[in-house]
């Protein structure tokens, strides 16, 4: 019998790092995951394969670590995901953020490259490099613009992938993905905020929900259907970089008016405008023209902004222990 092909993940414990598991596991995968030590529950979003999984600790930020992991493990395909993502925190800590985003990645590129491991790599980029984007809607060719200090080590990300790609050869990718979103969404990005919202309003809990800028514009898709692409390019004969995107684009006004209206709310009833959620700088509107990834890897959303909403709507609607959160 051969060999089970081995996948190591960084960020794991998030939202797309569950995902991921899930569909590696499906496939007959050994699973690696890098957590990191905390002094409470990290898991949650993993807890229901916790048995399946290879667990160990680590962190982007200790490059002797990602040496160590790639010597002993040596994976087959190697997913980093690890990051601290959320975009109004990078301007709270952009050196740590940079430092994650940045530098982490290089140095779990640079760990593979001088362990000798042969493996395939794939780097999360992000739709947040585009920024102030030069055109509508963005590609593989559209040039970066970042808005903040989270895109901005993004960008460094994804050139250092497509460096160690050029200068060694490596079968290194960036899956330049935007917004996506699920019932396992951290609860502060703007999609779940709302829907927990709706959730608690529902129960009686909550009677105000604050928010920042409503005209920002987002193609928000399915995190499943995203970690299935970011499998497929993999999977390439030859390493290259894909949008992933729904060519959809909804302000945080329209998804509100959709996860309110669904529940039978006034979404007017309940916000509350409140400046500590603006961004020092705003990016005003994405959207993706994911026809790259269509083509070459037949890949497609198969959840659209209604049904997307409405998932998380229904799932939050829902009293949840912890644990349940995310699942
Ligand atoms: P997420 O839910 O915020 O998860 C981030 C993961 O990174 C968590 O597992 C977290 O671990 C881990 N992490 C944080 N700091 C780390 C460190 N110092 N060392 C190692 N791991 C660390 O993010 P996500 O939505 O799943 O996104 C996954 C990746 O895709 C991220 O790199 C994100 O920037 C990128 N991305 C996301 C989107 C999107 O719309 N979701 C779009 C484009 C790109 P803990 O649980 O211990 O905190
Ligand atoms: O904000 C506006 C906010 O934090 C979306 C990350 O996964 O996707 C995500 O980054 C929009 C912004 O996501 C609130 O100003 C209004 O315009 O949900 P978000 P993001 O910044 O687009 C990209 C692709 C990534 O790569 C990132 O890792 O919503 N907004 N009011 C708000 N946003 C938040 N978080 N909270 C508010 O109260």
């Amino acid at each position: 019998m051969a060999a089970k092909r081995k996948a190591f993940i960084t960020g794991i414990t998030g939202q797309d790092g569950s995902y991921l598991a899930e569909i590696l596991l499906e496939r007959g995968y050994e699973v690696y995951g890098m957590i990191r030590r905390s002094s409470s529950f990290n898991t949650a979003r993993i807890d229901h394969i916790f048995g399946e999984l290879e667990l160990v600790f680590g962190d982007l930020a200790d490059g002797s670590a990602m040496n160590q992991l790639m010597r002993t493990i040596r994976p087959d395909e190697v997913y980093n995901l690890g990051a601290q993502s959320h975009v109004r925190v990078s301007f709270d800590i952009p050196e740590y953020t940079v430092d994650i985003g940045a530098l982490g990645t290089l140095r779990l590129l640079d760990a593979i490259r001088e362990e000798g491991v042969r493996c395939r790599f794939y780097q999360a980029s992000s739709s947040e490099m585009f920024g102030q984007a030069r055109e509508v809607p963005q590609n593989e060719e559209t040039p970066f613009h970042p808005r903040s200090p989270y895109a901005a080590g993004k960008v460094f990300a994804y050139w250092i992938t497509r460096n160690y790609r050029e200068a060694y050869g490596m079968y290194a990718v960036n899956g330049i993905l935007f917004n996506h979103e699920s019932p396992r969404r951290g609860p502060t990005f703007v999609t779940r905020k709302i829907t927990r919202a709706v959730g608690a309003i529902l129960r009686g809990e909550q009677d105000e929900l604050r928010l920042g800028n409503l005209d920002a514009k987002r193609d928000w898709g399915y995190a499943r259907d995203y970690m299935e692409g970011a499998w497929r390019m993999l999977q390439a004969e030859e390493p290259d970089d894909y949008v992933l995107a729904t060519g959809e684009a909804h302000s945080v006004r329209e998804f509100l008016e959709e996860a309110f209206s669904y529940a039978g709310l006034d979404w007017r009833d309940y916000v509350k405008i409140d400046p500590r959620y603006f961004r020092p700088a705003e990016v005003d509107l994405l959207v993706g023209d994911y026809s790259k990834a269509k083509q070459k890897l037949g890949w497609e959303p198969t959840v659209r902004f209604h049904e997307l909403v409405r998932m998380m709507v229904d799932h939050d609607r829902e009293r949840r222990t912890t644990e349940e959160h995310y699942l």
